[in-house]
């Protein structure tokens, strides 16, 4: 099949204009695999982009809102979350990634997907897109070709990537690039039909992802969740890191200096809002490449240029940049949300919600139940915005430097209601990479399935990982040696509880990221303790006076830093079962794993109790 038989002559010039013969052979491939009845390629022309736009609400995609700018798309009732059990890597060597990631031998999986994708664009419009992961020209650009029949899937990434046709062209005809092949397959009501034969396949060996039969965009959206997969990969194999991280600036009052943070959390669970934080300039909200810089340094890009955020308590107080850009005219998509006559409404957006609307399960009123009786919230949980972060008041003006910004911080965060303390700073970097990959957090409505169950989630990346756990962890460990500025590691857990209750209050996080910033310029000093140096009390409290005019009580602290030793040994009991079952693990990682146990069952044994205050460290000199 030639590409003059499929397309018309101006989008075959388009095309032909790359002088990609493989991207060419890409798109003459799916043609003819997915049958569509028409094929558009776009530039970056800004004709081109709003002609996407206009067409996913011509299509019904998306619909208008009462605000400039603002449409409405839903995903169906059974599609509001990653799809983990449908999603595979495709390998054909055997190799295991992790013990609970999906692989499926390759052939196998390339025939079904295929084979459903046979036909799949019958009378539909094939887009060809081209975007940039990272900058644009820059050492960190990974160029990446879309092919999709929704023009919601190509709309939200105009807003979340960087276009990238200039970028293809740079390629000089090489095979250099990611590409993403996707599809709706059939509609009712403009919501996926066939969600039994939803699959995600994920081909490494020629870094392409297919996705059919999906809407929401953590399954459909190439570029988000997909490319990080395939970058993963080639991360692993260069010496450098992706990794499912925020980064954002710190800017410390009084101090004429700007420090730059980069921040793994497992999906719902504090990333953007800890980017978002007032005082804060941010770079990016979720997926970051790290790279070593000419001097040594860590550097950082944020892949994207948008959020796709959960809008579930967005509101005026928590998230004021947020709030204001998503209630202003400019071009923002919601998702699942709740629309009463042109306006969107959520869960935790402090107004009272109407009892009657649209929302992802068609007319909505209060009380209303699924098929399995359960009532349905008139916002989806995981309902979202899409929005480009420079449009937004605090984005940092780096943003899109093709260099990055330097790193002096990582940080690790998960939902534990029991064990981790709220900050802590690990004792080396080895003993950070261990932190970061003992990382434990309550699922969330991100992912399908049930929530608030502990799973294991090194560095919030174990949906992701497309190398072995072995392969992953030592990336990290020879990055450490990598740099020559040292960048401190530190862990954050949100979600203490006492009694059902939390132990912290939302804004908390902000001092301790302020903490952080002082450590890494050694302003401030620490207790040691088994599981790294946490704060001293002064300091938090001078902090939280400055910051958030809070009296901040030694009772508080004390709740919030005590070491239940009983509940971190259990801890690293349940990681080394999950580990031994792991293979080729690094001896390093067993030789902290140890030396951590050590350290917490010493502190019982001196102390003689299970609980243990700041102050018991301190004065004990440990
Ligand atoms: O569902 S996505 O993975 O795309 C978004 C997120 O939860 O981070
Ligand atoms: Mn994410």
């Amino acid at each position: 099949m030639a590409l003059k038989d499929i397309m018309d002559e101006k989008n075959v010039e388009k095309l032909e204009a790359l002088g990609n013969k493989h991207v060419e052979k890409i798109v003459e491939e799916f043609a003819s695999i997915c049958k569509p009845a028409k094929i558009t390629v776009l530039t970056d022309s800004q004709e081109d982009i709003d002609y996407v736009k206009g067409l996913s609400v011509e299509n019904g995609e998306e619909s208008k809102l009462g605000i400039d700018g603002h449409t409405i798309h839903f995903d169906g009732y059974f599609d509001q979350a990653r799809d983990k059990g449908n999603t595979q890597i495709l390998l054909s060597d055997g190799v295991k990634v992790a013990k609970n990631i999906n692989t499926m031998e390759r052939e196998t999986g390339l025939k079904e997907v295929l084979g459903i994708m046979d036909g799949i664009m019958e009378g539909k419009e094939m887009l060809v897109c081209f975007f940039c992961l990272g900058p644009t020209n820059s050492e960190f650009s990974i160029p990446a070709l879309q092919l999709t029949d929704s023009a919601y899937v190509a709309h939200s990434e105009y807003i979340l990537y960087r276009s990238g046709y200039g970028q293809f062209k740079k390629l000089e005809g090489s095979d250099k690039f990611f590409h993403f092949v996707h599809s709706v397959g059939e509609l009712e009501n403009n919501v996926c039909k066939n969600i039994d034969k939803r699959r995600i396949y994920i081909d490494l060996m020629h870094n392409r992802v297919f996705t059919v039969n999906n809407q929401y965009a953590g399954n459909s959206v190439g570029l988000k969740k997909l490319a990080l997969r395939l970058a993963i990969k080639k991360a692993n194999e260069e010496n450098w890191l992706t990794e499912h991280m925020f980064v954002s600036g710190i800017h410390p009052k009084g101090k004429d200096r700007v420090t730059y943070f980069t921040g793994a959390f497992p999906s719902a669970c504090g990333k953007t809002s800890t980017a978002m934080l007032p005082g804060n300039t941010v770079i990016g909200d979720d997926i970051a490449y790290i790279r070593v810089g000419s001097e040594g340094e860590a550097r950082a890009v944020n892949v994207e240029q948008g959020i796709f955020g959960i809008i579930r308590d967005i509101n005026a107080k928590g998230d004021p940049y947020i709030f204001s850009a998503i209630t202003s005219p400019r071009e923002a998509i919601f998702s699942n949300v709740l629309v009463k006559d042109g306006k969107p409404h959520w869960l935790g957006m402090n107004e009272e919600i109407p009892k009657a609307g649209i929302n992802h399960s068609g007319e909505w009123t209060e009380g209303k139940k699924d098929e399995a009786g359960n009532e349905i919230t008139p916002s989806h949980k995981n309902a979202r915005y899409t929005i480009r972060i420079n449009e937004l008041e605090n984005a940092d003006p780096h943003a899109d430097d093709s260099k990055g910004v330097p790193v002096s911080g990582f940080i690790y965060g998960g939902r534990d209601s029991n064990t981790t303390i709220p900050v802590a700073e690990s004792l080396s970097w080895p003993h950070g990479v261990f932190i970061g990959v003992t990382i434990e957090s309550e699922t969330t409505a991100a992912t399908l399935g049930a929530e608030g169950k502990l799973v294991h989630n090194p560095m919030s990346n174990i949906d992701f990982l497309t190398v072995p756990l072995s392969t992953y962890i030592n990336s990290h460990l020879r990055f450490g040696e990598y740099i020559d500025k040292p960048i401190k590691i530190f862990s954050t857990n949100y979600f203490l509880k006492e009694e059902g209750e939390y132990l912290n209050g939302m804004l908390d996080k902000k001092i301790w990221l302020l903490w952080m910033e002082l450590r890494v310029h050694n302003e401030v000093e620490a207790i040691e303790t088994p599981v790294g140096w946490i704060p001293k009390y002064a300091d938090l409290k001078e902090l939280f006076k400055t910051y958030l005019d809070k009296d901040y009580s030694e009772e508080d602290y004390n709740k919030q830093f005590a070491l239940r030793l009983s509940k971190y040994l259990a801890k690293f009991d349940r990681i080394e079962a999950i580990f031994k079952e792991e293979q080729d693990i690094p001896q390093v990682f067993w030789d902290h794993l140890e030396q951590q146990k050590e350290r917490l069952n010493a502190a019982k044994e001196q102390f003689g109790k299970e609980v243990i205050l700041p102050s018991e460290f301190e004065t004990s000199g440990q």
